[in-house]
């Protein structure tokens, strides 16, 4: 912090915390019993009477190296990519500066860039038959990279949309969606997770799949049949092929699958389950005392596929396998193996070194670690029981949901009843499990504010793993930010874990609201500053540019060029259907234009050398300036042509 900005900060703004643990000790007994949510919930309005009572647990550390300050004009270190919950949107931001550096519009409308406007970002989100957009809301959880040699390439994101089930990817040379794909017969497509090396051919060792989770049972065909006879419903995990996004196959599987992890050796899918009881009501789908961590035997589902051993569902071509309990007894051609985890867990993450998969129980106050070799072991008809995969269940606090890794053996749990992160070491509560009771895991805990979500690591979800920050996706501010009416930002907060302890480094403002998200080395990312004119088959030149009238369909084609549009006049009829495509030639890193139209509902961006167009109706007579909405010349409000609709 500069020194002016020091000495405009009274004793007021110091930061303050909160000690949650008082009121959380016995709220989360009740927790525990059946209703962990709402507790946790509770405590937070009683949490925000106290909130003036400050103890330093909540300061800002200054650490004594990475304590999270970029001076104007430097870089940061990571790119921390943010899934957007309900905005529906990706977000770039800077780690450790905490500056957000681009959105990027997946599934939610963005009229700064165009995106849900233009033609072909239409065609992408996908259109009914009279061209309006099919979806204009989105539901983003989960954003991973794709992999080559367990670690980033930087090539591809995934992020998954929840409320209409459908996996976008995005480019990581110009941050913006190429594709978006609805998964057939599923409903509530909550994680993902990329392949790190092929399940089926050894030697390719980068994201050739995608593995989705569902959340929620559904007829199959969800068409109108069987609404009063939950039993019959089903849930089915889906593979997406990383390059061609279509759907691969399907599996039909008991229970509800929460997040997904994929094992480095690209044999295994995994998915955390809660209600394997396969219940409709609250009570049911809590009922067991053991839920499961589901793994998928990719290669054994494949050639089924193959061989032609498959059904379908409805109008699906995509072929459905069954991986339920029924079907999959005898371990040495089972698809699936259901390893018993805490109650209702939520989190699978795999720890950098490729050996275990640990799942967090959500209401279990312990993590269950699975050693992957004895997932093997069983597949082979080798371990007589699912569970004894199971190598450790530590106890490491209430509510535990997501868990990060360093590059040292330690994980890093989110807590959100207890509002915490816990430090552990995985191989001393390994040891612990099998009796070494000296053996003492918890390294450290911290209080975040206020009950975190999603926590992830720098390269956490590769065998990079740095161990040099950690985010903590909070679904709670309250008093850390000056208040801005009923809606708070949530936080994310930055901890700085090179050392034995944690650090809090800094809170930065997330809107609503965070949830999964990755920190990626810089110089992982390579991105491209300005487009080609040949990337765009539609593009606009000097010889094709003008007017063009075929019957009552008009298709204008202009130049953007700092401080002007190629045509300054454009005269159509009432009744018109237009097509504006607008190529920007102007070839400066930077120099973007905007091209709005008053009262047609038209505003989108053109990078230099990139090409967009629109399809509207002209049906209001009159006069309207088509206008440049991103500043990009001293003559910029001077930027505009009229377009002219006769009566
Ligand atoms: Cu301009």
């Amino acid at each position: 912090m500069s020194r002016e900005k020091k000495n405009l900060l009274s004793d007021q703004d110091a930061p303050s915390s909160v000690n949650r643990r008082g009121f959380l000790s016995h709220s989360a007994l009740l927790g525990l019993a059946g209703a962990g949510i709402s507790l946790g919930l509770t405590g937070c309005k009683d949490e925000a009477k106290a909130a003036t009572a400050g103890s330093a647990s909540g300061a800002v550390t200054k650490g004594s190296h990475a304590g999270g300050e970029i001076m104007p004009g430097q870089l940061d270190e990571y790119y921390h990519f943010a899934s957007g919950g309900h905005s529906g949107e990706v977000r770039i931001i800077g780690v450790p500066s905490g500056r957000t550096l681009r959105r990027i519009p997946v599934f939610n409308i963005d009229p700064m860039a165009g995106w849900g406007i233009t033609n072909e970002s239409k065609a992408i989100i996908g259109t009914n038959p009279d061209g309006s957009l099919k979806y204009i809301t989105g539901d983003t959880h989960h954003v991973h990279g794709s992999y080559k040699d367990g670690t980033y390439d930087g090539r591809w994101l995934f992020v998954n949309d929840k409320i209409h089930s459908r996996l976008a990817r995005i480019r990581m040379d110009t941050m913006e969606v190429d594709k978006i794909t609805q998964l057939p017969n599923v409903m509530g497509f909550h994680g993902i997770f990329p392949d790190k090396r092929d399940p089926v051919d050894e030697k390719t060792n980068y994201t050739t799949r995608v593995f989705c989770g569902t959340e929620f049972h559904t007829p199959l065909p969800n068409d109108g049949r069987d609404l009063d006879e939950p039993s019959k419903w089903g849930a089915l995990f889906s593979c997406v092929d990383a390059e061609t996004m279509e759907v691969r196959w399907q599996c039909r599987i008991d229970g509800n699958m929460e997040l997904v992890a994929t094992s480095y050796d690209g044999k295994f899918a995994a998915a955390t389950q809660y209600n394997t009881e396969n219940a409709a009501d609250l009570g049911g789908m809590m009922s067991a005392e053991h839920d499961a961590c589901i793994f998928l035997h990719v290669e054994r589902i494949e050639k089924l596929v193959k061989e032609g051993k498959f059904t379908t569902i409805g109008k699906s071509k995509v072929p459905v396998i069954d991986g339920r309990r029924a079907a999959n007894k005898d371990p040495k051609t089972a698809l699936t193996c259901y390893v018993p985890v805490g109650k209702n867990p939520h989190g699978v993450n795999a720890t950098p070194d490729g050996k275990y998969f640990v799942c967090a129980g959500k209401l279990s106050p312990t993590a269950t670690v699975i050693d992957l070799s004895l997932v093997h072991k069983w597949f082979a008809g080798n371990l007589p029981k699912e569970r004894d995969a199971v190598v450790a269940e530590p106890e490491i606090g209430l509510g535990p949901l997501h868990t990060a890794f360093d590059n040292k053996g330690n994980a890093y749990t989110s807590l959100f009843l207890d509002s915490q992160v816990v430090k552990w070491n995985v191989e001393k509560a390994i040891a612990n499990f099998k009796g070494d009771k000296s053996a003492s895991f918890i390294v450290d805990r911290i209080d975040v504010h206020y009950q975190p979500g999603h926590n992830f690591s720098s390269m956490g979800e590769t065998k990079e793993a740095d161990g040099k920050y950690l985010n903590s996706g909070n679904k709670f501010s309250k008093d850390r930010f000056l208040p801005v009416g009923p809606l708070h930002p949530e936080t994310e907060q930055l901890f700085n874990i090179s050392g034995e302890k944690m650090a809090l480094i800094s809170d930065h403002t997330a809107y609503a609201e965070p949830h999964d998200g990755i920190i990626v080395r810089r110089d992982v990312v390579k991105t491209r500053q300005i487009y080609n004119l040949d990337d765009f088959p539609n593009k606009v030149t000097p010889e094709n540019m003008g007017v063009e009238r075929k019957g009552n369909k008009v298709h204008v084609r202009m130049i953007s060029q700092a401080p002007m549009f190629s045509i300054p006049i454009i005269k159509v009829k009432k009744g018109d259907e237009v097509t504006l495509t607008l190529t920007n030639h102007d070839k400066v890193e930077d120099l973007t234009h905007g091209c709005a139209i008053p009262n047609y509902n038209i505003n989108f961006i053109v990078n230099p050398q990139e090409t967009k167009s629109v399809t509207f109706k002209a049906d209001k007579p009159g006069a309207y300036w088509i206008y440049c909405t991103h500043f990009c010349h001293a003559l910029h409000l001077e930027m505009r042509s009229r377009f002219l609709v006769e009566a």
